[in-house]
């Protein structure tokens, strides 16, 4: 499900084992490998230059989290675990964007994490929904264009 590609490396969702997980593949060298196979869901990966990034349910439906992998040095790291649904990640260069509704399902947020200094920003938290691009395509609900300048910074 929903693949993506950046290079030679296609990731995607993949339910073989029953809930979800992430999986890549090197059409530099036709190889298949796996990216994140934890508990609970993984889902919507994304991928720029060697990371690899996906909303993760390992600590339940409904907390969904945002995780990374670094596929030059094998590493997963967590990129936002704040509680409520943190979703629908996208990534460019070191910057990773995501849906984030800790402040509830209805009053969704786009937040970012700069990878380089850990950084999280709110890019626009105005009142209403925030809907990322995939969930837009799925959505029912109406949608508010979010994009404005950052309001603060925190830790990731
Ligand atoms: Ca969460």
């Amino acid at each position: 499900m929903t693949p993506q590609i950046d290079g030679k490396v296609v990731v995607w969702a993949d339910e073989r084992s029953g809930d979800a997980d992430i999986y890549g593949y090197d059409l530099a060298t036709n190889r298949e490998f796996p990216i994140c196979t934890a508990p609970g869901g993984q889902w919507r990966p994304e991928i720029s230059g060697n990371i690899v990034v996906w909303d993760d349910e390992r600590a339940g439906e409904g907390n969904a989290d945002i995780y990374g992998y670094d596929l030059a040095t094998n590493r997963e790291f967590p990129i936002c675990t704040a509680g409520g649904n943190q979703s629908t990640p996208v990534i460019s260069g070191n910057i990773v964007v995501w849906e984030d509704a800790r402040n509830g399902w209805n009053n969704t947020d786009i937040r970012a994490c700069d990878l380089g200094s850990k950084r999280e920003s709110v890019i626009c938290a105005a009142k209403g929904r925030r809907v990322a691009r995939r969930s837009l395509a799925t959505s029912s609900y109406g949608t508010t264009a979010g994009m404005v300048s950052s309001t603060y910074t925190a830790p990731c």
